[in-house]
């Protein structure tokens, strides 16, 4: 139990070695991976969360939490197929046609990924032919980010083509980005949009019939 404390207060501190040392001090003294999961590092990401909306936190903070979460998965997730636990939700990611950032996006996959989703990421610059491949596979959910006003048309485009694919109804549609709004999102027909990383999780599963 102290261990698993352990792991909560330096997951919120961003230690990402001590994380790791952590976790596996746990799984030697016979804690299981899920347990971990739940009662380290998810408990540890929420209050990051929960610091971020209070404004406690900065974003550099939330990634620091993050990447400790991430290091710390990487031991965890073979484990955790080993013990049976199916992901939550299968959830296609990318940075739309001719935009290139993707810290946001790689940001909201980290966390989805603590969250226990899988996650499928197209990396950047995806153009819609891409993200429709994608959306007739078994995935619930597809996310777009864009952060440039020139890249934000790629975003409807994409809406487009999966509504001319005939997949708009199959899968959810998410976007995000510092230059995207809920106006824009209901103007081009997206069924969601959030503006940081923590709320695109809470969003993501209130979507998906998961919260
Ligand atoms: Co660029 N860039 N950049 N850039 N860049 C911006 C976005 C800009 C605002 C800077 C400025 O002028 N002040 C500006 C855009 C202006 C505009 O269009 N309105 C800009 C520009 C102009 C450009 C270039 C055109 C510059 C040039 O070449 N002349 C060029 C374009 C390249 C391209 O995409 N084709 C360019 C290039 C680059 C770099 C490659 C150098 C680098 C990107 C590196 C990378 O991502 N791997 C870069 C960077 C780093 C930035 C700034 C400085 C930081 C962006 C960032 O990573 N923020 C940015 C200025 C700024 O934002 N202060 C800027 C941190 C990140 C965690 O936040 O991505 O906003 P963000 O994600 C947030 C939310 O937006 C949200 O959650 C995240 C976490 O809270 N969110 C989602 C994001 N995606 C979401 C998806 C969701 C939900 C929420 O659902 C799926």
């Amino acid at each position: 139990m102290e261990t698993l404390n352990s792991i909560v207060e330096n997951l919120i501190e961003g230690q990402d070695q001590k994380v790791k040392e952590l976790v596996r001090t746990a799984l030697d003294s016979g804690i299981s991976a899920k347990k971990i999961l739940n009662e380290g590092l998810m408990a540890g990401m929420d209050i990051v969360g929960e610091k971020f909306k209070q404004e406690e936190y900065f974003l550099s903070e939330v990634l620091f939490s993050a990447r400790a979460m991430l290091g710390a998965m990487d031991i965890l997730e073979p484990l955790l197929v080993g013990e049976g636990i199916k992901p939550v939700g299968n959830v296609v990611l990318g940075s739309v046609k001719g935009d290139v950032h993707d810290i946001g996006k790689n940001l909201i996959g980290m966390m989805l990924k603590g969250a226990g989703f899988n996650v499928i990421d197209l990396g950047i610059d995806v153009p819609p032919e891409k993200f429709v491949e994608a959306a007739r596979q078994d995935i619930q959910l597809i996310g777009m980010s864009a952060l440039l006003s020139t890249t934000m048309a790629a975003m409807q485009s994409t809406i487009e083509a999966l509504e001319e694919a005939g997949l708009k109804d199959k899968v959810k549609t998410i976007i995000g980005g510092a230059i995207v709004t809920q106006g824009f999102a209901d103007e081009i027909g997206a069924d969601g949009y959030a503006p940081d990383a923590v709320s695109a999780i809470v969003k993501i599963k209130q979507m998906l019939g998961l919260d």
